[in-house]
Order: C-alpha cells, then structure tokens, then sequence
C-alpha cells in the first residue's frame, strides 16, 4: 500500500500548487476531501460521467441520493463528481485534453493521500475486425505508427514513453466482461490525435489517401495487435505506466472499420456495457456490498 509518488522536483518549491483545469488547490485539505479514494473512472463525456457517479451511489452508497450529485470544483472545462471512495470525471477529447486532467488530478491524489487508487478510463471506439458492441479492454496502448510508446515533444526534444496497462486490472476487467455475456476482447488499443484523417477515416472533410491506403492500414494495425481505435489511451497507458498508478481503457466499439467508418444508429447500449463491467470490478476493489439491480440498456 502506498500514495502516489510525484518524482517531478520543482513542485516541492510551489507554495501553494494550483490545479488550474480542476479548481482545487494544494492550500485545500485535500486529504479531508479526497484522502479516501481508491477508484477514479474517466470518460470523455461530462453527462455520461454524472450518470456514472449516479450509478455508484446507487450501487455502494445508499446514504447517497443520486438526485444530489453535481460536478465539484472548477466545470468550464471538465466535469469531476466525487461518491465514497470513487471520482468520476470527464476529460473531453484526445490526448492533449486528458494530460492536463491527469497531471492535475495525479498531484491532487497525491497531495490528498489517497491510497493505491485505480485508474480506469471507460470510453468508445471504432473496433477493426470486431462486431460493435464488443468491449476492448487494453493490455497496451499503441500510437498511430503502429508503435507501443507514446511519444510527444518536451522542451524542444521528442520524448518517448511506453504504453502499458497494468495486468491486476486489465485482466479481471476481461474475465468479468465475458461473465457478464458481452461480446469482449483483450488486447491492443491504439489511439490517433484526430477522429477522421488520424483514423485513416473516408469521411471526413479531406482526405488525401485512397481506400486502398486505409485498408492496408487496418489490416497491418490489426496484424500488429490492434483491436480498436480511440483518442486517448496511448497517452493514459504511458503516463500510468510512468507514475506506477494502476491502470485499465476498457472500450466498447461503434464500429467495425473494416465495414465502414460512420456511426450510425443508437449506440446507448453498447456503452453502457463497459460501465456494468466497471461497477462488477469495483464490488470487490471497494469491498463494498452492491445495492442496485443495474442492467445495461436492450439492444435494440
Ligand atoms: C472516443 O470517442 C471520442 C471521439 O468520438 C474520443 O474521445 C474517443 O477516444
Ligand atoms: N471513437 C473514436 O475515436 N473512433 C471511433 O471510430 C468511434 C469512437
């Protein structure tokens, strides 16, 4: 059992650590406000994170109407719901926009105190070769050249991190979303800066490859152990993977690439799957006895 260690050596000289994006402040008592939690779930989405925060109360905190539960802190750019041990929180679209979120909320939970928490990352994406509605969940994250490291660009120099998720939670993730019946698959996840030209989409506003071009990607992609395409989770992996925070991106596809490149249609139940996967872990990282009855949305 330990905190999160922060190795970078300059914030020890901050008075005060303002988390800008977030609202909080290291001058808080965040240890009384957050000193206590073992499970954040991120999502793109700020609605989805509310209903997920709402679902939690449901399941594990009683004492808690999920009728009550509002975003917390600072909302113009994300949307953070604390419920017992677990946050919620939502970090919008692509890499760029959840670094900041996670450089924030990591200093924050470290400042706190919170204890080993998990990270877990429940989103969407385009499935290669699997039918939609199965649920990914990543061992590895991939960057659109088809490598295992996240790479970016600091003070002027390319740094190159690996990507790796952390087998105590991607694998009881697994084992659970085939016990709860749905379609799933384990395996690599590969994250592009763009929804449409990075995912080698036709649809979008231009488009410089050919069909030809984008099926061979795909398939070389799929060769290499990509299952599906997202906008995150290469980032996530690699800053997890960093600071030793354990993590999981558990996915449900949209889309099988393979077919075709729009989403289309009602999407509601599939993406309520991996959220019954997640609430299935959490029983027994939480300790907790469930008390709801939730069953993912019909298929239509
Ligand atoms: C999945 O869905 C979003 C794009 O529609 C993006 O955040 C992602 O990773
Ligand atoms: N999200 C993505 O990033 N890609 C898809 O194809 C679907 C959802």
């Amino acid at each position: 059992m330990s905190t999160i260690q922060i190795p970078n050596p300059h914030i020890a000289s901050l008075k005060i650590d303002h988390y800008y994006h977030l609202g909080f402040n290291s001058g808080m008592d965040l240890p009384k406000m957050f000193g206590d939690v073992k499970l954040v779930i991120f999502g793109g989405a700020n609605d989805r994170m509310k209903k997920i925060a709402q679902l939690f109360a449901a399941a594990f905190y009683p004492e808690v109407d999920p009728n009550t539960i509002e975003p917390i802190g600072e909302t113009s750019r994300f949307h953070m719901f604390k419920v017992g041990n677990v946050i919620t929180c939502s970090h919008q679209m692509g890499q760029p926009s959840f670094s900041i979120l996670l450089h924030e909320i990591t200093k924050m939970l470290a400042v706190a105190k919170a204890v080993d928490p998990v990270y877990i990352r429940l989103g969407t994406s385009g499935g290669i070769d699997v039918e939609p509605g199965t649920v990914v969940v990543a061992s590895k994250g991939f960057n659109n050249l088809l490598g295992t490291s996240h790479q970016f660009i600091a003070a002027g120099k390319i740094v190159e991190r690996p990507s790796q998720f952390s087998p105590e939670v991607y694998e009881p993730l697994y084992k659970i979303s085939q016990e709860l019946g749905f379609k799933s698959a384990l395996g690599g996840t590969m994250c592009c800066d763009d929804f449409y030209e990075g995912q080698s989409r036709l649809d979008g506003a231009i488009c410089d490859y050919s069909e030809e071009d984008k099926m061979e990607f795909l398939k070389r992609a799929h060769e290499a152990g990509v299952v599906n395409i997202e906008m995150e989770s290469c980032y996530f992996g690699a800053f997890c993977h960093h600071l030793n925070i354990k993590a999981a991106t558990m996915c449900v596809t949209l889309v099988r690439r393979l077919d075709g490149d729009q989403v289309v249609g009602n999407t509601h139940a599939w993406v309520d799957r991996p959220i019954a996967v997640a609430l299935k872990y959490a029983e027994g990282l939480l300790g907790l006895k469930r008390h709801d009855d939730f069953k993912p949305a019909e298929e239509h």
